[in-house]
């Protein structure tokens, strides 16, 4: 699906790189890019200016707790601003010095003021972009294991070895069926032997927000 995303990039002319903020070569290449990309546009706007100006100062914007403050503090090679794991962790903006070229500008989280499907909204409680409290664990838990679920086994890899689900038809059981298997598996159980579901919903959303159930791509690029 990746590549899917990266062919609509490409075809919308827009800029992209993947990036991991704790690799740091990779992290130099979106510096390298970004003021490329800035240097570009001055010199299409200004043709007549032969050296346009260096300095220049930018903004890192998107959903909450995706790594904008981790990308800032990266790049600027020091904790500059504080990064958590939890949305809402950046409440004003503030603006960085990176190098003697460039200031970032770190912003509090955006989110779409509605959503088109309501699995948007799941897909940003799974990846902890909304705060835990307002949907609890159970929805986002049951819908990361749909997901999985719903891969070929080489796909799912992963996630089947982590729970060690290798002997399961997975597509005959339900994702609640599956969270009890697991349950079963990992010893997740209360006093006197009940299920202990609510540790197996905890499991799964730490286990997924780690990358530890493999990589995953939600949504497909828009067709136009
Ligand atoms: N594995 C991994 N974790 C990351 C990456 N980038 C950020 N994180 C982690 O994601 C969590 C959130 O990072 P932040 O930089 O605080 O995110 P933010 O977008 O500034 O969050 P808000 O200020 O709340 O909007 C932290 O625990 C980071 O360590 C990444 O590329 N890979
Ligand atoms: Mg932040």
């Amino acid at each position: 699906m990746i590549a899917q995303w990266e062919v609509w990039f490409k075809k919308e002319g827009v800029p992209f790189i993947f990036v991991d903020c704790f690799d740091r070569a990779q992290m130099k290449k979106v510096l390298a890019m970004a003021k490329s990309i800035v240097m570009e546009k001055r010199k299409k706007n200004n043709p007549e200016i032969e050296n346009p100006r260096q300095k220049m100062r930018l903004m890192v914007i998107g959903l909450p707790n995706t790594g904008k403050s981790t990308i800032i503090n990266q790049l600027a090679g020091r904790a500059a601003v504080k990064v958590a794991d939890k949305p809402g962790q950046t409440q004003v903006q503030q603006l960085i010095v990176i190098d003697k070229d460039l200031d970032l500008l770190d912003t509090p989280g955006v989110m779409p003021p509605s959503f088109a499907k309501e699995e948007h909204g799941l897909w940003l409680c799974a990846l902890n972009a909304i705060p835990e409290d307002v949907v609890g664990d159970l929805l986002p838990a049951r819908f990361i294991i749909e997901y999985y679920k719903n891969l070929s086994p080489e796909n799912a890899k992963t996630f089947i070895e982590r729970y060690k689900l290798e002997n399961l038809d997975l597509k005959t059981l339900s994702a609640d069926e599956i969270m009890e298997k697991i349950a079963v598996l990992r010893g997740c159980l209360k006093q006197k032997g009940a299920l202990d579901l609510e540790r197996v919903y905890k499991l799964v959303l730490h286990d997924f927000r780690k990358g530890e159930l493999g990589k995953c791509c939600f949504g497909v690029p828009p067709v136009n």
